[in-house]
């Protein structure tokens, strides 16, 4: 009997061009990710080289529509999601962050002079973008953020002073997208706004936090603001409130939801590749029953993820996703690929730690994948507070 790897896939549910967007971003990842991440990440640096092609790719703010933006449909987006984070979650999270967390805000709260100043330079890996929430002392409970925005005069400039911190990116970001606590004129109830700052304004810095032992050929640093002065044009117009920085999580959880399942595919192949290869007690180790074991475990539940994020897609596509869903599939494809990169780790015996065999790397990614974006018990409490209609947080 031959052997094969996959007894679930979702070929004949994609169109022609899904497919070839597919196979392009596998065949990319492999050809210019693979070679160079190992190294990258024990250095703990970014593959910044790679920035250009990325764009030329289309990887950045692939979603969107024009500007030099690919345009691609939430499903073909997902599977380019799947073959950067195949290759290593940081390098998802770049894409991830460019797009759905810096790009998308700009082309969904921002004014058309904001757009044409920022999304063709994004969109051609020119100019970065990072995304400013959380705090020192505000990661799952964002509404207690203390970063604050003082209006000069009305409908005047603004000074911001604040701490971000956690923020992927800052330390080579051109515009970082910056939420902070502000009160309108006549008014003294704060409300949270989104404000555009540029590198080189006066009192800002993007230090890099050192000593990462996850995501670590991903670059992540703070942002410091002393009395920043922020033009008035720089706010984004377009809404007020948590649901700002909330409504950009949503888009890039989503992508986190498909890109999970490509770091656990990763993992299954490989495990699979070397247990078949691999010899104990005179035979491979995928014969034995507690190998086959493993590997159905890790083969059944990449499938499930994927139909869950095939699911989603469609209903994204058709508009009707809702956040709730969204934290489903982030919470439990993350789950998933965390349980499946542990289990794909003890399958390699001693070598499963060792670098060159890329599967230490992926567990110790998805710790961090595990907690951005929404912890998982964030995730719970928001799909339970779905369920029963009780809010568990407050
Ligand atoms: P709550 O009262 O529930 O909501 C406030 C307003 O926001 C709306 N809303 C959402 N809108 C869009 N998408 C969502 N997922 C939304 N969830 C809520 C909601 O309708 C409401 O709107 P309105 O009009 O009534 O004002 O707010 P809450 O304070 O009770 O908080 C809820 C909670 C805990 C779920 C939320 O705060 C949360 O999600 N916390 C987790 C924080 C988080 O995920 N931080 C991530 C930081 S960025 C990051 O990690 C990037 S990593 C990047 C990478 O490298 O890939
Ligand atoms: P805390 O909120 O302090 O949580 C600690 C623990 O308590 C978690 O297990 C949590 O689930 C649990 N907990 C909290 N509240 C509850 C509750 N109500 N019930 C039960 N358990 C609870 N942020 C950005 O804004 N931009 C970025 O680009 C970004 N990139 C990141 C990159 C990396 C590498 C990392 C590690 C983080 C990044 N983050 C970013 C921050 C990330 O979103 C936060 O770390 C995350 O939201 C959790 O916040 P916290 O670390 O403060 O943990």
């Amino acid at each position: 009997m031959d052997p094969q790897p996959y007894l679930l896939t979702i070929d004949h549910l994609l169109s022609e061009e899904e497919r070839l967007t597919w196979t392009a971003a596998r065949d990319f990842c492999e050809r210019r990710v693979a070679p160079v991440i190992e190294e990258h990440y024990e250095r703990a640096t970014f593959p910044k080289e790679l920035i250009p092609e990325f764009a030329e790719m289309g990887f950045l703010g692939s979603s969107l529509q024009g500007y030099g933006c690919a345009g691609m449909n939430p499903v073909a987006y997902g599977l380019t999601m799947i073959e950067l984070e195949r290759q290593d979650s940081g390098i998802r999270s770049f894409c991830s962050v460019q797009s759905a967390l810096a790009m998308w805000p700009i082309y969904t709260y921002g004014d058309e002079a904001q757009r044409k100043r920022w999304l063709p330079e994004m969109s051609a890996g020119r100019a970065i973008g990072c995304f400013g929430l959380t705090e020192p002392n505000s990661g799952s409970d964002p509404g207690s953020m203390r970063t604050h925005a003082r209006q000069l005069e009305r409908g005047g400039d603004y000074i911001l002073n604040g701490q971000k911190f956690w923020i992927t990116n800052s330390p080579i970001a051109d515009v970082m997208v910056v939420w902070a606590k502000t009160t309108d004129f006549g008014s003294d109830a704060p409300v949270i706004r989104g404000f555009l700052l540029e590198r080189g304004m006066k009192g800002l810095s993007t230090p890099e936090t050192k000593g990462k032992l996850s995501l670590r050929a991903s670059l992540t640093g703070e942002i410091v603001m002393d009395e920043v002065r922020v033009p008035k044009q720089n706010m984004l117009p377009n809404v007020r409130g948590l649901k700002g920085p909330l409504g950009c999580l949503t888009q890039a959880r989503y992508g986190i939801g498909w890109g999970a399942v490509g770091a656990a595919m990763g993992v299954y192949e490989r495990a699979r590749r070397y247990t078949m290869e691999r010899t104990q007690f005179d035979r491979p180790l995928a014969g034995f029953q507690l190998t086959q074991q493993k590997l159905v475990e890790l083969h059944n539940q990449i499938g499930k993820g994927l139909l869950l994020a095939y699911h989603f897609g469609r209903l994204k596509q058709d508009g009707k996703l809702t956040p709730y869903q969204v934290s489903y599939l982030k919470r439990d494809n993350v789950r998933m690929a965390l349980e499946s990169a542990r289990t794909a780790r003890s399958m390699l015996g001693g070598n499963g730690i060792m670098g060159e065999y890329h599967v230490m790397r992926h567990v110790c990614n998805l710790e961090t994948v595990y907690t951005y974006e929404g912890t998982h018990e964030i995730h719970t409490l928001a799909i339970g507070r779905a369920l029963t209609g009780l809010s568990a947080f407050r």
